[in-house]
């Protein structure tokens, strides 16, 4: 978390007050990144002679006089953002004083939206993500937190089929068991996001979402504390997830995702199960693949009973013949195929529905299972592969392409479309077909495509 976001405060009366107000703020909304409140009012300039005093420019619209029927689109200021938002919520049959409050200790954050746009130059090597994600002081810490949680981690495993493990491993992964779940005010998190990204209407669901737990008197606005985008307390979730999915679990009356340590794991826990969590299913392991496997093969989407990978060869790491389990599993590579090799479950997919990236679910799983003394990756990475800048990974699909493997928009996102068009050119120039994008890969490219 970046140092901008633990120096934050929450301010009693702001701007943004007087933006859904009507106005009595003095500065120019446009370049207002501090409250008007907390300036002394001795360093005010003294109005003209009968200039139009500032409480009525109404540079700032009162969200009652506004009519908004649905998410806004279209704001010239932050302000006017939250006041359109403001009537859209108030058609939605949000009470006005709910969002008044909600609304009142808020204001501009351009650091939120550059943050949200922000396309890295490089993309971190999924053995640099683990590292760090997955690090000695980090199973340390996890195990530290073990005793005080145990009964209750075997209670929720109990009642929800969620081992110790996966709970523990996405705790340490979203807020490094809680000693970083973000500082920022979940309404000001999201109307900057609202404003200032292309996210409108996640940022409105997830803001109606917000008022709505205020308006049942869950939770008061200003304890709603999370990240810059949005997500809350220990287990990070979003304002709709916190409705729909958080649990109560200490009969509290609501659940606390900030202070209850019960609340927390039943809430992860219920996401989990929500999303096709299997009691008693492994969320996978580190595998071996043999000489000459379908490399094409090894992708998410492509699931097949674990007697089918049985068939090609495929084993335990330690060479060991795979498990009898249920249900379709996947063959996961991170790193193409020089790179560690796993076989995961459906469990594997509930974790992805946290957060949806594979390096992300491998870190909660790895840093699970260390926690509670298992075993780390075994296989090595291919660490010396280079990280392809964003022109180079733009150049390898504007090659695929032109090849006619790959149709839509050149971003430099390595996602699922580019793999299998990584793969199609692979099959065809005779490499192992993994849909890992690396240098070498461009410059076979290159020298294919040159001649
Ligand atoms: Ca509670």
């Amino acid at each position: 978390m970046a140092a901008f976001l633990k120096e934050r405060r929450w301010y009693g009366a702001t701007l943004l007050a007087a933006a859904l107000m009507g106005g009595c703020a003095a500065t120019p909304s446009a370049t207002a990144t501090q409250p008007a409140a907390s300036a002394p009012a001795s360093e005010q300039a003294p109005a003209e002679p009968g200039a139009t005093p500032a409480t009525a420019s109404l540079a700032v619209p009162d969200m009652t006089t506004l009519t908004q029927t649905t998410c806004p689109k279209e704001a010239s200021s932050y302000e006017e953002w939250v006041a359109r938002f403001g009537a859209y919520a108030l058609h939605q049959g949000q009470p006005e004083q709910v969002i008044r409050t909600a609304f009142a200790g808020v204001y501009e954050n351009p650091e939120i939206r550059d943050r949200a746009a922000k396309q890295p130059e490089f993309v971190t090597p999924v053995w640099t993500y683990l590292d760090r994600a997955v690090s000695a002081e980090r199973i340390a810490k996890g195990q530290a937190r073990l005793p005080e949680n145990r009964a209750i981690l075997a209670e929720i495993e109990r009642d929800f089929g969620t081992n110790a493990n996966i709970l523990m491993g996405i705790w340490g992964i979203e807020t490094d068991f809680g000693n970083n779940f973000g500082n920022v005010n979940v309404f000001e998190a999201l109307s900057n996001v609202g404003y200032g990204t292309r996210r409108k209407d996640f940022a409105c669901t997830e803001l109606l979402s917000a008022l709505k737990i205020a308006a049942k008197g869950y939770v008061a606005p200003k304890d709603m504390i999370g990240s810059w985008a949005g997500a809350m307390g220990h287990s990070q979730f979003l304002p709709s997830n916190y409705l729909t999915i958080a649990v109560d679990r200490d009969r509290s009356g609501a659940p606390d995702l900030w202070t209850s340590m019960p609340d927390v794991f039943a809430s992860t826990a219920n996401h989990l199960v929500r999303d096709g969590w299997q009691r008693g299913l492994p969320w996978g392991f580190e595998v071996k693949l043999p000489a000459g496997f379908p490399y094409q093969n090894a992708e998410l989407d492509i699931t097949k009973p674990i007697s089918e990978w049985k068939k090609l060869g495929v084993t335990r790491f330690d060479g060991s013949p795979l498990p009898a389990l249920a249900g379709d599993t996947s063959i996961l590579l991170l790193a193409g195929h020089k790179g560690p090799a796993f076989l995961t479950t459906q469990n594997f997919k509930a974790i992805l529905k946290y957060n949806y990236s594979t390096s992300y679910a491998l870190s909660v799983a790895y840093l699970g299972d260390r926690v509670m003394g298992g075993k780390g990756i075994q296989g090595r990475w291919p660490v010396d592969e280079p990280p392809l800048n964003l022109e180079e990974r733009e150049e390898i699909q504007q090659r695929l392409v032109g090849l006619g493997h790959l149709e839509g928009a050149v971003d430099g996102v390595i996602g699922l479309k580019t793999r299998k068009a990584i793969r199609l050119f692979q099959l065809q120039a005779g490499l192992p077909a993994d849909g890992f994008a690396t240098k070498s890969l461009l410059l076979e490219m290159r020298r294919r495509m040159a001649g």
